[in-house]
């Protein structure tokens, strides 16, 4: 596809010979950004210009100090847990961000629409669970702030295009591009060792645009790949197909449970639930709830779907999804 660049981006351009200063190049270098026309057959070409632009600005910076405690792009974490969508430019991240939460990301048919992270939250059942849009990933251009937004999220959600090419190809890319900033992508078979969480991620596949012609197929090959390695789902986030598989997929992967607290004679909020990492203890929920409760408890009972209905249970029982408990001090 031609890039059919204006002749006033040539004259831009020109300038940079003149340039001296990094500023006056990260100027110019910006103003052709914006005069790049945003379209695939461009895709390389911005691509590139941010590149420069990056290296300037580091460049630029490059006083010790400020190059090591420079700004980090850690976004405080809200609801159940936090997922960071990463994808090829196109994919659909800010329209899928858009059909399952209540936020309103701009959606556009060229690539980099998205330039800075942004969070929603998107609603399961009662549960309330943080996802992150986030800019594309190139070959050749990730933004250096992105292995930091990685780092502090609880998993990646990995949105690939069945309406393009070769996604086992891109999805490889986008693991080894962060593989070499040290990020690492679980299986499915392991688990992040939780000493080292901010260097391995685990990841959830999801193929969009099964709505496509010829997307079943992609799909099909797709899994082919990756299901014996990874948890993979084919959506569409424009015509609505699996998203309530979907959101609880993305509960599922999260790795967490809901546990309902019961206060004798009271109704059970069950808009309420304390979330816990599936694992926890009714030790590990009493301390949540409240500092002397974990201090004081004297025994709990337990309420649960198939199970109890009222028994009493110890300090190290493991703890279920939706068990309502009563603490007792
Ligand atoms: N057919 C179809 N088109 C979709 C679907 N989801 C997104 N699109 C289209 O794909 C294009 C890109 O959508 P975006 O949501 O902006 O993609 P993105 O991954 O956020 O792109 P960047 O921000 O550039 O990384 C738009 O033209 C959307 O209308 C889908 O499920 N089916
Ligand atoms: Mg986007």
């Amino acid at each position: 596809m031609p890039a059919n660049l204006t002749p006033q981006y040539f004259e831009t351009e020109k300038k940079l010979k003149t340039a001296k200063t990094h500023q006056e190049k990260i100027k110019i270098l910006d103003e052709l950004l914006s005069l790049v026309p945003k379209h695939k057959g461009t895709e390389k070409l911005q691509a590139l210009l941010k590149t420069k632009i990056a290296k300037l600005k580091s460049a630029a910076q490059k006083k010790p100090t400020i190059a090591k405690y420079g700004p980090t792009y850690r976004i405080e974490k809200a609801g159940a847990g936090q997922i960071v969508l990463v994808g090829p430019p196109n994919a659909g991240k800010s329209m899928l961000v858009k059909s399952i939460t209540n936020a309103n990301p701009e959606i556009g048919e060229y690539p980099f629409t998205t330039r800075m992270p942004s969070p929603a939250m998107m609603t399961y059942q009662n549960t309330q669970i943080q996802l992150i849009d986030a800019p594309p990933i190139t070959p050749e251009y990730m933004e250096a702030w992105y292995p930091e937004l990685i780092k502090g999220a609880d998993g990646i959600l990995f949105l690939l295009d069945l309406g393009s090419p070769d996604q086992i190809n891109v999805f490889q890319v986008l693991v080894s591009k962060l593989k070499e900033k040290k990020i690492e992508i679980v299986t499915k078979d392991h688990s992040v060792p939780p000493e080292n969480k901010d260097f391995f991620k685990k990841a959830l596949i999801v193929a969009n645009k099964i709505d496509l012609s010829s997307a079943e197929e992609n799909f099909l090959s797709l899994k082919k790949a990756l299901e014996p390695e990874f948890n993979l789902i084919s959506v569409s986030a424009f015509r609505g197909d699996n998203l309530e598989e979907l959101k609880k997929k993305i509960f599922i992967f999260l790795d967490v449970l809901r546990v309902y607290s019961k206060v004798p004679g009271k109704k059970i909020d069950f808009n309420e639930p304390y979330i816990l990492k599936k694992g926890s203890t009714l030790m590990d929920m009493a301390k949540v709830v409240h500092k002397d409760f974990a201090r004081k408890l004297k025994y709990a009972r337990i309420w649960s779907k198939n199970k109890y209905q009222g028994q009493k249970v110890n300090r190290d029982y493991i703890l279920e999804d939706e068990d309502v408990i009563e603490l007792h001090i």
